[in-house]
């Protein structure tokens, strides 16, 4: 069957492209241009309705088969981009016999049928489309490059040279196998395990790429909190009065920093509460506390105890600040920085601070993160498939082996499981 789709955004724009896929590609151009193109050559052409009438000039290409995205024989057209030229084209598309419209995610499912790429690498493309802050498309691209398969691959190959040592053996008898081979086994196997382990543990990095790094700001009521948040934001979302009490709800709002991306929250100022409004507050406020990466304690110069009834046990990524430098000093606190939120002092550097932390968390982000609960659970059964080999009998060794080799095999080609390949695809939008 030949598929079609726009393969653009839906909108206005100053081009679109139609994507055709399927043995009849090459008879779409030739029905709707009247030429014959040559392959991979950029053609301008006119396209025409069935009744010759003259839709729009438009850039054509031809991809052969196994010389496309797709695998197979696939047309482009680049028209303009309005909503009239893309519908008429669409229509005269339809009319050709043998094409139907392409589902989500179709060309990249037949991408991969056609062996053009691997799952990891389907996966990967899926985050590229979806990739918003500049970290996050370092991470998809090389999980849409070789990076993460390069990875899997080497595993794999591992994996196999122990089935080639087992193999090797079967022509020894039992005492005769070399007490070497199955020490070479079990340290090729203990090495490769402790890899994937330490890469399942990658996980909880991806988890801060993906949901970003929470900053919670807590402190006493009027302490500046809402000031603040609307100060790094950049954003006047948070209401600021010289009322204590005037925040009563989580207040969030994102930004990234340095390509990090960010979500900062203002949360109920910290006082024994007044009425049940200020109790929920409270109770939310103590959650972020517990769920934050790094916290801003703030309280006020103007207090005598600036943080009075906050738990105040500081970790590592925290940071205890004063704000209000401008008014007289009442307290004995030594924080981590005094600021004043009114005269601009020493915001710039709180910020520097801030992006240190910021920086610190998500500094493990180099290499190539786990991100798919599909490979975590591949990875979970061979690293327990290699964890199981002990003892000196080849035939079980050769068991689990071969498990271990499956599970990693799988995380690049799952091959029947149409489940498990639709819940992937379903997940692209239609045209890709
Ligand atoms: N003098 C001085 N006043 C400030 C400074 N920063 C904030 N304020 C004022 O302090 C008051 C309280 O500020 P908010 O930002 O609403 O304080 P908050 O911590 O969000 O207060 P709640 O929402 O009640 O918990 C406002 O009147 C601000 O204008 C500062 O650096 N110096
Ligand atoms: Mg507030």
């Amino acid at each position: 069957m030949t598929i079609y789709a726009l393969s653009t955004a839906q909108g206005q724009a100053g081009v679109a492209i139609v994507r055709v896929s399927g043995d009849l590609a090459e008879k779409t151009i030739n029905t709707l241009t009247k030429k014959r193109l040559q392959p991979r050559k950029a053609t301008l052409c006119n396209i025409y309705k069935d009744n010759n009438e003259k839709i729009d000039e438009s850039i054509v290409i031809y991809f052969e088969r196994h010389k496309s995205f797709t695998g197979e024989p696939v047309a482009e057209f680049h028209t303009h981009g309005s909503h009239a030229v893309i519908r008429a084209l669409l229509k005269e598309i339809s009319k050709i016999e043998g094409l139907r419209p392409a589902e989500a995610g179709e060309f990249t499912k037949q991408a991969y049928l056609s062996g053009k790429i691997n799952l990891v690498q389907v996966e990967g493309l899926n985050d590229l489309i979806s990739a918003e802050t500049e970290k996050q498309r370092h991470q998809a691209i090389m999980q849409y490059g070789d990076e993460a398969t390069n990875q899997y691959l080497k595993w794999a190959e591992e994996i196999k040279s122990c089935l080639a040592y087992i193999e090797a053996s079967i022509d020894f008898s039992d005492e005769d196998v070399p007490t070497n081979l199955i020490k070479d086994i079990k340290k090729i196997s203990k090495k490769a395990q402790s890899e994937i382990d330490s890469y399942i543990k990658t996980e909880d990095d991806n988890e801060i790429l993906q949901a970003g790094i929470k900053i919670a700001i807590v402190g006493r009521p009027n302490s500046g909190k809402s000031s603040l948040i609307n100060y790094l934001t950049n954003k006047n979302i948070s209401i600021v009065s010289k009322k204590p009490g005037t925040t009563t709800d989580l207040l969030r709002s994102e930004r990234t920093y340095d390509g990090v991306y960010v979500t900062l929250t203002d949360t109920a100022g910290i006082r024994a509460a007044k009425d049940e409004i200020e109790k929920e507050g409270l109770k939310r406020t103590k959650k972020e506390l517990e769920t934050a990466h790094i916290r801003i304690f703030l309280g006020s110069n103007s207090e005598k105890k600036p943080f009075y009834g906050i738990d105040m046990t500081v970790k590592d990524n925290d940071i205890v600040v004063i704000n209000k430098s401008d008014l007289k000093k009442q307290h004995k606190i030594r924080p981590n920085i005094s600021i004043s939120i009114k005269t601009n002092k020493k915001l710039n550097i709180l910020e520097k601070k801030l992006k240190e932390k910021i920086k610190k968390l998500s500094s493990s982000q180099l290499g190539t993160l786990l991100n798919r609960e599909r490979q975590k659970n591949h990875l979970i059964r061979a690293s327990k498939a290699l964890a199981s080999i002990k003892g000196g009998d080849l035939e079980i060794i050769s068991l689990h082996v071969r498990d271990a080799l499956k599970s990693i095999d799988s995380i690049t080609q799952e091959t029947s499981n149409e489940d498990v390949l639709g819940v992937i695809f379903n997940k692209f939008c239609i045209g890709k």
